[in-house]
Order: C-alpha cells, then structure tokens, then sequence
C-alpha cells in the first residue's frame, strides 16, 4: 500500500508542475496569437484533468489485480453497499463535465465574438486550392487577391516539383477577421499553429477570426475530404511586420490594376455574394507540379443561398483558465 501511495503522490506532484513540460503533447505545433493559446491551454488542462482520471482510476486496479491475485486470496469482503462512494462517484464527475463545459463555452464564445479592430479576409474554396480576397484593399468592384506561392517543405514538394499554393500575407499583431465559403463541396479551412479551423460551405458564410503574434509562414490545408486531392490543398498563411504588409497591398492593388493607396475606402464586411467564383486556371494552379500563374479570377458569381453577415463587433476578454 505505500508503495501505491508513493507512485499517486509522484504522479500528482509531476502533474501539477507540469504544464509547461507538456504544453503541446502529441506533436502540436506551438501556438501563436490569443485564439492558438487558448485552445492550447484548454487541451492541456483537459489532457491534465483526462490523465489524472485515467491514474485514479488505473492505479488502484492494477494494485488491486496484484494484492488479490489467486494464489493470495484470504476471505472476501461481505458488504454490498456503500452510499460515499456512490454520492462520490457520480457527483465528482459530474462536476468535472460541469467545469469542462464551462471552459469550453468561455473559449467558444471567445473565438465567435469578431473584435472591433483588425483586417477582413475572406476566403473562397474550390476543389482543389483556395483564393483568399483583402475587400478592405478592394475598390470599384475590383477585387484585391493573395498571390501564389512555391511551398519550400521537401516533405509536402515532390523531388524537381515546384508546388503552387495561396498565400495569404497578413499583418503580425492583428486581428484577422475571416470569412469562410466554398465554390463547390464543403472544405474546411485549417491553420493549427494559429487555432482556426472552419467548415468552407457553399451558399454559406462561416467566420471567424485569428491573430499571428509572429512573423513567419504558417503552413494550412483543408480538414474536410472534399475529393481526389484533397490531401494537395494547402495554403500559407504569412504574418508579416505592418510595413511589409502595407507594402504587399500596394503592390496588390498596383497588379489589379489600381493606384497603390485606396481612392475611397468601400465599406468593410462585404459579403461574399459579390466576390467572383474561382476560374479553372486557378483551380489546376493549386494542383502539383503546375507553374500556371494566377489571375484575378472572373465569372461566374458565387450567390450563396444564406448570406450570414458578421455580427456587430464587441470587445471580447479572454477567459482565465
Ligand atoms: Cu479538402
């Protein structure tokens, strides 16, 4: 018996320091931005909360199953009943459900509440790539569009290939506003290190927001099996000092075709019903070993059958875990 005693308080004590020695286990990529910490922590406090259970648990079975083993078997217990452990073993657990509900209410409601401040996207799947749009860059009815970029990881490039995908520049330290719709089957948008990850639906408007708090090119792809290559539908998203993304957008601008400071500002939020659908070219240009460069894409519209405007921003605080 002290010998178990010794092994749960060792692991207890092992567990509540812990934190920081299992921030990400399983190989999670590190997070970056408030809605990435947020989960994380979330999941490690479950995963301390789950693991704890499993030694309560599992500890005294396996002592169990040692002191009672057949060859040392004295005369069973009599009793039957006993009310303590009955009230113990329902209303503990009910409260553990009851806290990690509570948690997760807070996180959700945290990642649903669009801030005030920040830069809209918007981001239109198709099979098989994304086109993501800037409409606080866009003028007059001409959509302002990321660029392509070669994927540099030898794990996700064939030898000799070149890999295009989408590269969706974003300020470091703002708040991205996102909008989320498909041109033909459901996708899903899924960014790990910076916490998003969003169903794309056609005739559908889904949002959400993210923030990159570092500079660096965060590798996405879709996390909805949505046809033959699915599994080829990445994207970058590439957080970039303010000055370097001002610069990004003047050059944008300059390529669509217009001045490289915003004549007059349209109205922020615009839903995607007016944004245009992907073209062909751009769909082959997402593909493997394609060089196809990208162009503004044109026709046909996308007209979603539920427009889902973006509620009306609040300041949300984060919850304390
Ligand atoms: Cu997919």
């Amino acid at each position: 018996m002290r010998a178990f005693l010794l092994l749960a308080f060792a692991f207890a004590s092992s567990t509540a320091g812990a934190e920081s020695l299992i921030m990400h286990p399983g190989g999670f990529p590190s997070p970056t931005g408030e809605v990435a910490t947020l989960l994380s922590h979330l999941y490690n406090v479950i995963f301390l909360i789950t693991a704890a259970v499993m030694a309560i648990v599992a500890l005294p079975l396996g002592y169990i199953l040692w002191r009672y083993r057949s060859n040392n078997v004295g005369k069973p217990a009599t009793f039957s009943h006993h009310m303590g452990l009955e009230v113990a073993w329902t209303v503990i657990p009910a409260l553990i459900c009851l806290f990690i509900a509570w948690e997760s209410w807070h996180a959700m409601k945290f990642i649903r509440t669009m801030p005030q401040e920040g830069i809209n996207v918007e981001a239109v799947a198709y099979q098989f790539g994304w086109d993501f749009y800037y409409p606080d860059a866009s003028e007059n009815g001409v959509h302002v569009s990321a660029p392509e970029a070669t994927i540099p990881d030898a794990h996700l490039s064939s030898a000799g290939e070149d890999r295009l995908v989408k590269e969706l520049v974003v300020p470091v330290g703002t708040p991205i506003k996102l909008q989320v719709t498909a041109a033909d089957v459901i996708h899903a948008f899924y960014a790990p290190n910076l916490g998003v990850k969003i169903d794309a639906i056609p005739g559908r408007i889904n949002y959400t927001w993210f923030q990159a708090d570092a500079p660096g090119k965060y590798l996405g792809q879709c996390a909805e099996l949505c046809g033959s290559a699915h599994g080829e539908m990445f994207f970058y998203v590439h957080a970039v000092p303010q000055a370097d993304y001002d610069a990004f957008i003047a050059t944008q601008r300059t390529a669509a075709g217009l001045t490289p400071t915003p004549m007059q500002q349209e109205e922020t939020g615009e839903l995607l019903s007016t944004q245009p659908a992907p073209s062909p070219a751009n769909a082959a240009a997402a593909l493997p070993g394609s060089t196809t460069s990208s162009s503004a894409p044109s026709t046909p519209v996308i007209a979603p059958a539920v427009n889902v405007a973006v509620p009306s921003p609040e300041t949300a605080t984060p919850p304390v875990l």
